[in-house]
Order: C-alpha cells, then structure tokens, then sequence
C-alpha cells in the first residue's frame, strides 16, 4: 500500500517534470516568431532535383521533381565586377550549410562596369559560381543584372542571347541552373515605360532567348523581370510568356515598398505579385532587401517579416540582397570603417562559417530566415567593465558626509571624522539594529555636501571596506540619489558578519559589503536611466555591534556600453605631388609608394591603392 503511493507519487512527478521541459519551449516558439518565419528546411536540389511549375489550388507554384511544392530561400552575391572575392568555396559552403540556403544568385552587372566591359573575366566567375552551388547543393540562379539602361534591348544589353547560349551549352539542362533574363527593366533612358508597351518591350526582348533555350532541350526554370525596376508582375500576368516553365520577378526594399493586403493597387508591389497570382501566372522574389530601395539605411526588419510573412505563406522563393561588405545596410557583412571596424573576409575560412559578429544586423537577420530558425540578434554595442571608487577619504575629509537632516539619531550621539584617509563613524552603541527591515532605527548618514557625482550608468555592484578593532556585525542599507530619482526605500539592508572580517597588517578588521541594485531600487534606476545616471548623493541607513567603525573606497561598478569616440578628421592639406624629380634621381612616384611596404602597413593607403589598381 505504501509502495504503491510511492510510487503513484513517482509517476506524478516525472510527468511533471517532463511537461515542465517541453511546455516552455513549445509556448516560445509561438510567443516570439510567428510561424511562417520559422519554417522548414529548404529543401536541397539533390533530393528535389528539376524545379517545375504547377497549378496547386489554382495558383501556379515552384514544385520539386516530385510535383511538391519547393520554397527557395538563399542570398544574391553583389556586383560580381565589385565583389568578386565570395566566389569561393568556403563561402557557398556556409551559406549552403550554415545559412541553409537551397539557392544562391550571381548578379551579374552587364553595364556598370561589370560584363559588357569585361566579359570573359566576369563570364569565368559566373562559371566558378555555378560549379560551386552544385558543388554546394545549391539552385544558382545567372541573372542578367540589367539595371541602367532600363532597356533589356539596349545596346549594351545585346550579348544576352550569346552569354546564355553559351553557358547553357557548357550545362546543357542542368537542373541547378536558373536563369534570370533581365533583373530589372526600367525607364532608365533608354528605358521602358511603366505599362503594358513596357511590358511587351521585355516580353519580345525575352521569348527569343527562351525559344532558343527550350528548342535545344533546356528545362530549367526561367525568371523575368517586369518594369518599373521588377515591380509589375502584374503586367505580365495580363500578356504572359507562352512558356510552362517561365515565372515573373518582383523585388522590394523593405524600408520604402509597403505591404498590402488585396491585389488592387497598381502602385503597390505586394498587390501586384497577389494580382499575378490571382491571374495564373507564378512569380519569384528575386531581390529583396532589408534597406530602402537605395540599398542603404535602416534595417528595416519589422517591415521585412512583414513581408516574407506573405512570401512563405504563399511559397513564393526570394533572395536576399546582398553578399557584400561594402558600407551599406542591405549588405550581409560588416564593413571596413576607419577606427571602427575591419571588413570581414568574404572567405569565411576552413571551418565554413561566419560567425554572427562578421554578420551586419541585415545578414544576422537574413541567416536566421533562410534558414527557418527564431532570429535572436546578438549584443552588439561594446560593453566594458568600470569601476569608479567614489569617495575614498584619501584627501583627509569627510568628502561631503554628515547626519542626514532626517535622522532619528543626531549628531550629539554619533560623530563623523576622517581618520586614516577613512570615515569613521563613533557612537553606533546608538544605533544597533541589525535585522534586514528595521534599518530605519539606524543613524542616517549622507553625503550632501559631495563633490563627487560620477556617472553609474550600468551599475551592478555598490561596495565598501568596513574596518573595525575587531571582528562584529555591521548593517547597511543605501539610497544613491540623483536629480530624476530622489528617493525608494531600500528592500533590505545588508550586513557583514564577523566570519566577513579578514585582519589588516596595521591589526584592524576589514570586510567588504556589497549592495546590489536589488537590495536598492534607488540605485536600480539611476543605473538604468540612460539620461540621467549622475548619482548626485547616497544616504546610508548604519547599525552595528560595536561602537566604533570606519567605511572606506565607496565603490561603484557594473558593465557598460563603451561611448563611441567621435572619429576626428585631420584638416585638409594642400595637394602636392608625391615626387619633383628635382633631385635628379629616380623618386619614388605614387605608383612606387602604394606598392611600398610603407602603404602595406597603413590600411588607407591599401583602400587608396585597391581604388585606383584593384587588390
Ligand atoms: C546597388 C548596390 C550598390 C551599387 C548600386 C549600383 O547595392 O552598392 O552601388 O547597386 O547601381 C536594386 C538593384 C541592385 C541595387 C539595389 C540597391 O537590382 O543592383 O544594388 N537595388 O540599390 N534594385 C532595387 C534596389
């Protein structure tokens, strides 16, 4: 009987226990992440091999070979012409394994200095980027990053049809590739208008180079732009591409286009991919980022959950931009910025992973999407430990303490007078209440007449040597004043007990007592008031067993965020040349200098030199 009781009790309690694990962690994953941002792992291309466009539920959607529906997720490289340096193993890798990208995008800039102007340099890191997704397990989408002139049947633009012939020739039908025909049309002169004739300009510019991909047995899935920099999805759904395996782009910046919520509003991005859908066609985000559309400012990220809130509730892919670490928001990587950050290294190194410090906010943020898991961000700003010794007697005063005004012990009972570079208190036979509550019945001391009001901003500790003759008990309870916060009563007053005490060489006792901001909401506040954390005055509420004491080094300290040094420019000089030659012997020229060891050490004249000979 008893043993079974015992047992009953047993079970009731591992039951317990077990809830008590999982409950917490099931109601967090609710609470903090709504549950279209944290989703399923993207599923590879080795197990979802050739992508195709299905109807499901009437709504044209990304499926896998196996006709279920697929959601792409992963990041755009920037210019490849600018930031050539993330083509490299280590990287894809990381986004591959690390980020849980199932995708990742070679923009590959035509004008802007980029493919027209150099081709087979750019077009050999296209190549070295589709051998290293597949290598990765990754879709690689080779967009064609029209961007100025808006015009895909500009000039500049007329490669098209070769640059993809050619590269769908080196991969005939390989299931990793997609292709990105025109990454934004726009009317940047020469342009398209924002309009059906725009549309039907992209459209005659497009189906050439889709017949000729189709009629030599390529599959792949195809992506097109729209006008208005990607924008209109919805002009295409009313004159679509006689294709099966053709989906439409749309791109936003989440910190200039607002969400919707229905497919009416031309003007607005969210409701023309809602309208493309609606109308039968499948679309593909594929450029979105964090900043305004400027690729700069922000992050916007309340705005971006917004968003791929509706992105995955409708399975839609999208790409992240971008892989850079030039000093814009959008990008994933820490920029170099003079006497504040170093860039991180594009090649994360042989373990494959950045860690979330080499992440700008926009690539911690990024990860944790692509990869379906809470978004935690991590502390950033600098903290730093301090310790500021308030009043330490060592001028010989009582540095601005008294009797409190208000206190039920005065002056006749009890005295104050530096003595040893101490404050010594005599008379506390007075005043001997020791309990944690009753400190009111204490002597109360403060230090009005102070010159001494540091900043506490980020306290955690109060502290203060008790001497004694001898071993005793001494109680203290505190209340750091400052202009905004006068007065909370102290929860408790702490006390150090005689196995505290610790014998001096010149044969005084000495414990240290330690106030928290628990134990004080007075000093809690001030700590955490960020506009005012001047402690101005500290009353202190004193009981002992003895008779006679002495306080010493009054002591703050807690952890804070290092202030940012104003970076200060030195004043603008005069111009000279680096060399006369009026000596007659060969000067070293600026040519000479930036790749002298001298310009090695000095990380401006390295920026200098990249600028102006590359790295
Ligand atoms: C931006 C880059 C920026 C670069 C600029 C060149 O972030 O560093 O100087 O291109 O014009 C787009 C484009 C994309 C832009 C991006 C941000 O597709 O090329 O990149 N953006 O402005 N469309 C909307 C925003």
């Amino acid at each position: 009987m008893f043993r079974n009781t015992n047992k009953r009790i047993l079970a009731f309690v591992i039951v317990v226990a077990m809830l008590m694990y999982f409950i917490p962690t099931m109601t967090f994953a609710v609470e903090e992440d709504s549950s279209h941002l944290i989703t399923n792992q993207a599923k590879k291309p080795s197990t979802a091999g050739a992508l195709q466009l299905l109807n499901k539920n009437g709504v044209k959607t990304l499926c896998d070979k196996d006709g279920n529906p697929i959601q792409l997720r992963g990041m755009s490289t920037h210019g490849l012409q600018w930031f050539p340096e993330i083509i490299n193993n280590n990287a894809f890798a990381a986004l591959s394994k690390d980020w849980g990208s199932n995708v990742i995008r070679l923009a590959m800039y035509v004008a802007e200095g980029g493919y027209s102007k150099d081709p087979e340099i750019i077009k050999k890191r296209v190549i070295d980027g589709i051998d290293l997704a597949i290598a990765n397990d990754m879709y690689v989408i080779v967009d064609w990053h029209v961007l100025t002139p808006g015009d895909p049947n500009a000039d500049v633009y007329k490669g098209a049809m070769d640059f993809f012939k050619e590269i769908s020739q080196k991969y005939p039908n390989n299931p990793h590739i997609i292709y990105e025909l025109a990454n934004e049309p726009s009317p940047n002169d020469p342009g398209v208008t924002n309009d059906a004739a725009g549309w039907a300009k992209v459209k005659s510019y497009a189906e050439p180079i889709i017949k000729i991909l189709r009629d030599s047995g390529n599959k792949n899935l195809i992506i097109v732009g729209s006008p208005n920099w990607s924008q209109r999805p919805d002009l295409a759904a009313e004159n679509p591409i006689n294709d099966n395996n053709t989906a439409y782009s749309f791109h936003f910046y989440s910190g200039t286009h607002k969400t919707s919520t229905d497919s009416t509003d031309r003007g607005n991005i969210m409701s023309n991919a809602r309208y493309a859908l609606e109308h039968g066609v499948a679309v593909f985000c594929s450029e979105w980022g964090t900043s305004e559309a400027s690729g700069n400012n922000g992050p916007y990220l309340k705005e971006a959950d917004e968003w791929l809130e509706f992105l995955n509730a409708n399975n839609i892919s999208w790409i992240n931009w971008s892989l850079t670490n030039k000093n814009e928001t959008s990008g994933s990587f820490i920029p170099f910025i003079s006497g504040k950050s170093d860039a991180t290294n594009l090649n994360p190194g042989d373990d494959q992973v950045w860690s979330l410090k080499e992440l700008s906010v926009s690539g911690e943020y990024a990860r944790a999407r692509i990869k379906g898991i809470k978004y935690e961000p991590i502390e950033r700003s600098e903290k730093e430990e301090f310790t500021t010794n308030v009043w330490d007697f060592n001028d010989g005063t009582t540095q601005g303490f008294g009797i409190n005004g208000d206190s039920p012990i005065k002056a006749d009972s009890i005295t104050l007078a530096n003595e040893k570079n101490a404050l010594k208190i005599t008379g506390l036979n007075n005043s001997n209440d020791l309990t944690e509550g009753n400190y009111w019945a204490n002597v109360r001391l403060s230090a009005d007449g102070t010159s001494n009001k540091p900043n506490i901003f980020g306290a955690e500790k109060l502290t203060m040597d008790v001497i004694t003759a001898a071993p005793a008990t001494v109680s203290i309870a505190a209340i750091p004043q400052s202009s905004t916060h006068g007065w909370a009563n102290p929860t408790r007053a702490i006390a150090v007990k005689p196995a505290d005490f610790v014998k001096q060489e010149d044969g005084t006792y000495k414990a240290v007592l330690t106030i928290t901001p628990a134990d004080s909401p007075n000093f809690d506040s001030i700590a955490k008031d960020s506009k005012d954390s001047t402690m101005t005055n500290i009353i202190l509420f004193v009981g002992a067993d003895t008779d006679v004491i002495s306080l010493d080094n009054i002591t703050v300290s807690g952890n804070r965020a290092v202030v940012e040094a104003p970076v200060e420019h030195a004043p603008i000089g005069k111009a000279t040349l680096p060399s006369t030659f009026e000596d007659s012997t060969r000067q070293m020229g600026l040519g000479c200098y930036l790749r002298s060891s001298e310009c090695l050490d000095n990380k401006r004249c390295q920026r200098i030199k990249s600028h102006f000979m590359g790295s």
